[in-house]
This record gives C-alpha cells, sequence and structure tokens, in this order.
C-alpha cells in the first residue's frame, strides 16, 4: 500500500513537468529564418503563440530586428518610433502577456518587401488557439516538415521518461 502510494507520486511528479515546460520556442520564419524570403504571414498563421513562449530570430548581418508599437506603424512600416531594438543575430524575444506584437526589420526597404513579422500572443490557458477550423492532417503536417516547436517537444518528451521512468521504479518496487 505505502509503495503503491509512492508510485502515485512519482507519475504525477513526471505528469506536472511535462505540464510545467509546454512552453516553446518560435523560431521566426522556420529553417530560413529572419530573411528576406519568407512568407511571414504564412508562417505565422501555422503558430500558436501563448505567454511564456519565446520568439528566436536567427539572421545574418544584413538584417536587424525591431519592434514596433503599433499596428499603423507595422502597417507603414514606420521605424522612427520603435519599441527595442536588436541586432545580435541571434535574438530571443519573450512573450510575456497577451496582445499583438510587431517586428519588422530595420534595414532600410526590407520592411516595404515584407520582412515583417506580427505576433498574436494568447493566454497559455487557452486551448482554442487562434487558428480557425480543425485540419488537423495539414497542420500536423505542416508542423513537422518546420523545425520550430522541436524544443517543447524535446522538453514534453523528457517529461514523459521521467513518468514512465516513475512507473517503472515503483513497479519494480512493488514486486
Ligand atoms: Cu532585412
Amino acid at each position: 500500500m505505502k509503495m503503491q502510494a509512492v508510485l502515485v507520486i512519482l507519475v504525477f511528479s513526471g505528469l506536472i513537468t511535462v505540464k510545467t515546460t509546454l512552453a516553446a520556442q518560435h523560431v521566426i520564419g522556420g529553417s530560413q529564418g529572419w530573411e528576406q524570403s519568407v512568407d511571414f504571414d504564412s508562417w505565422s498563421s501555422d503558430q500558436s503563440f501563448k505567454v511564456g513562449d519565446q520568439l528566436v530570430f536567427k539572421y545574418s548581418g544584413l538584417h536587424s530586428v525591431v519592434e514596433l508599437g503599433s499596428e499603423t506603424a507595422y502597417k507603414s512600416c514606420d521605424l522612427g518610433t520603435p519599441v527595442n531594438s536588436l541586432s545580435s543575430g541571434n535574438d530571443v524575444v519573450k512573450l510575456s502577456k497577451t496582445g499583438t506584437r510587431y517586428f519588422a526589420c530595420g534595414t532600410p526597404g526590407h520592411c516595404e518587401q515584407g520582412m515583417k513579422v506580427k505576433v498574436n500572443v494568447v493566454s497559455s490557458d487557452s486551448t482554442t488557439g487562434s487558428s480557425p477550423g480543425s485540419s488537423s492532417g495539414s497542420s500536423s503536417g505542416s508542423r513537422s516538415s518546420s523545425d520550430s516547436g522541436s524544443g517543447h517537444g524535446l522538453r514534453a518528451s523528457i517529461g514523459y521518461i521521467l513518468a514512465v521512468g516513475s512507473l517503472v521504479v515503483g513497479l519494480i518496487w512493488t514486486l
């Protein structure tokens, strides 16, 4: 009886690990990164951005990242009053609250050529997300072809291994 209690605790601690590590890293533009050739509207429509997630901008020295404060500035590529500017080439942006965030390239002309992305951050409790419809077949296909979200998958599987490991240890003890 005592061992079964231990087993239950171990399994639950494994499950809690899975639950608390669901934050994902979104590599902007997927494997191509932050480059002019990417269609960022279609890239972002496949993503679900939640509070606690991170954006990663990967790019060469030709580009930079400017965060814009409004939809108006985003639409008109007005880079005059940026909220934030980044230029390391491997920039991580944490999505700490809900709302829409706007990013553009700071290199003259690039934003006008479409090098900008809008991110709609929803509550991490939300299970519905922002994607309309439920074409699970096609969305799972595009998900596996991009390498975004692989960090989430890895961390989730570590949690899974912990849960299964706890189960195995518990079973051995009860034998
Ligand atoms: Cu650029």
